[in-house]
């Protein structure tokens, strides 16, 4: 009896954490509930069927960033493989914190399959 409720136990508990791992956003989601630096640089983001419109794409290095992405329609994806950002997107507003932008070329890319013109969901920005 003890040996049967052990192992329940053990079962339950990998069912949650199989569970939790599964609905969770993956490691590199930058999580919208950190602070807004004081000194960052917005940028407003419109995400639709099916591309991404950026209302700057020149920006400092070194100052923080803050994608402020409004997803007008669709189940989207906002990553920047080179700088380890990936957020999906919902329709509605969010947020993604940039902390330390380096000098570069980075292109936006939606990595949920979202439709036919799925792959034309692509966008660069420089940081200077
Ligand atoms: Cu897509």
């Amino acid at each position: 009896m003890k040996f049967i409720l052990r192992y329940g136990f053990l079962a339950a508990l990998g069912a949650i954490l199989i569970a939790a791992a599964g609905c969770g956003t993956n490691a590199a989601d930058n999580s919208s509930n950190q602070p807004v630096p004081d000194n960052a640089q917005i940028v407003n983001v419109e995400s639709s069927n099916f591309k991404f419109v950026l209302d700057k794409t020149e920006l400092q290095a070194g100052t923080p960033v803050v994608f402020e992405i409004n997803d007008k329609e669709g189940n989207h994806s906002f990553s920047i493989a080179s700088a380890n950002i990936s957020k999906n997107l919902s329709p509605g507003t969010q947020k993604v914190i940039w902390n330390q932008p380096k000098a570069g070329t980075y292109t936006i890319r939606c990595t949920v399959f979202c439709g036919s013109g799925h792959s034309n969901m692509v966008a660069t920005f420089n940081v200077k």
